[in-house]
């Protein structure tokens, strides 16, 4: 089963991931990983680590040559800022963050043995999972990408047709958006909002693209694929709640405003994946009964504000149990590009999962043919 760890802390020596049940004979580019890296620590609202890193990938195990060995893949990213010893105790817990229920859990006299690990510098390590598995769907058509669809309310309703476009769009956008109407807005309200000391979340959406029927499954609860993409996107720092296609709004309608009508043409365009069953809307997001069924897979992601406030709010230190402010020290005032990132593997990573265990065999030669001997008999 393909499985990812991580390990490592903010402002320890190093970050680690251990991927698990990755085929052999899988060519794997650094550049790629690293291109990935630079843009979890790009867009505009982040803080001054990001000045201080150079987050790069060195791989530690499980290839030989840069080709996959099939046998346990150990990817590490140094931290630059490793300071961990010398930096000072944190007894005033920020609200919204993991440091007072963490330092109760783990009976701690210091904020700062729980905060290290909770940080999102965490993800730069399943940022190196993601574009580590986004390689090996790439070898079968299948393409996973995440934008920025709106920040601190400024929300784009442009409903993206085609990734290579919003690429392009994406490549050029200091917020990884792909609706340019928004953005001055939200570059506007960004500046603002430093300037006053507060933070700003939004709202993220991955598209995966080219995924046959039958990813996911709706035996059990745990199988199912939407449920799963939820449970892999909320586990990512700071993310409130995910939707899958219409989502929430399915909700408020008709059943038959909400469900996608089923039609057949022979030589549709997805006819590999789909065996030429096709829909004109896409509210399930591509996924039904916790299975795909061809479609793109649309999620979103709602990331709230980061708690680490310049202006801090009222806290309680726990030591003396004087009210008092939070700590601050220093943050971003938005991270939802750098998440856009994350979510965006994440989602990869768990349809690699589910990929996997649909196709799995121990070489990409036999995943491969797996596959093939699958989607021809759709
Ligand atoms: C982050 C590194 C951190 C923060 C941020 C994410 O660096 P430092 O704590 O040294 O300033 O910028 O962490 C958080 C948002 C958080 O809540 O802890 C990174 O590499 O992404």
């Amino acid at each position: 089963m393909l499985y990812f760890k991580t390990a490592g802390e903010s402002h320890g020596k190093c970050l680690i991931a251990m991927v698990e049940g990755f085929p052999a004979g899988v060519f794997i580019d650094e550049a790629v990983i690293n291109a990935e890296l630079r843009r979890r620590q790009g867009g505009l609202g982040r803080g001054g680590r990001m000045q201080i890193e150079e987050d790069r990938i060195e791989i530690l195990s499980g290839m030989r040559k840069n080709i996959t060995l099939g046998s346990p893949v150990c990817l590490m990213i140094k931290n630059k800022d490793f300071k961990i010893d010398e930096l000072p105790a944190v007894t005033r817990p920020r609200p919204g963050h993991a440091d007072l229920a963490g330092v109760i859990k783990y009976n701690q006299k210091d904020a700062r043995n729980i905060l290290e690990r909770a940080s999102a510098r965490e993800t730069a390590a399943r940022v190196a999972v993601g574009a580590l598995v986004k390689i090996l769907l790439s070898q079968f058509g299948i393409d996973v990408f995440g934008y920025v669809k709106g920040v601190g309310g400024i929300n784009s309703d442009k409903f993206l047709r085609d990734i290579s476009v919003g690429r392009q769009i994406r490549e050029k956008s200091p917020m990884y958006c792909v609706d340019q109407e928004i953005e001055t807005k939200i570059v506007e309200k960004i500046t603002a909002t430093a300037e006053k000391g507060d933070s700003l979340g939004g709202i993220i959406e991955v598209i995966a693209a080219g995924l046959p029927i039958g990813l996911g499954n709706h035996t059990q609860w745990d199988l199912r694929l939407d449920a799963r993409l939820a449970g892999a996107l909320m586990s990512v720092q700071a993310i409130k709640g995910v939707e899958v296609g219409l989502g929430c709004d399915a909700a408020n309608k008709f059943g038959s405003e909400v469900h996608d009508e089923i039609f057949y043409e022979k030589s549709t365009k997805n006819k590999l994946l789909t065996g030429g069953f096709k829909r004109i809307t896409n509210n399930a997001g591509g996924i039904e009964g916790g299975i795909s069924n061809g479609e793109p897979i649309i999620v979103r992601a709602y990331m709230k504000p980061i708690p680490t406030l310049r202006k801090p709010l009222r806290s309680v230190d726990f030591l003396t149990k004087e009210s008092i402010t939070a700590t601050y020290e220093r943050s971003d005032v938005c991270a939802v590009p750098a998440a856009s990132v994350v979510c965006e593997s994440m989602v990869a990573f768990e349809i690699a999962r589910a990929f996997m265990e649909k196709f799995g065999g121990d070489s990409l030669d036999e995943v491969k043919r797996n596959y093939e001997g699958y989607v021809s008999n759709i």
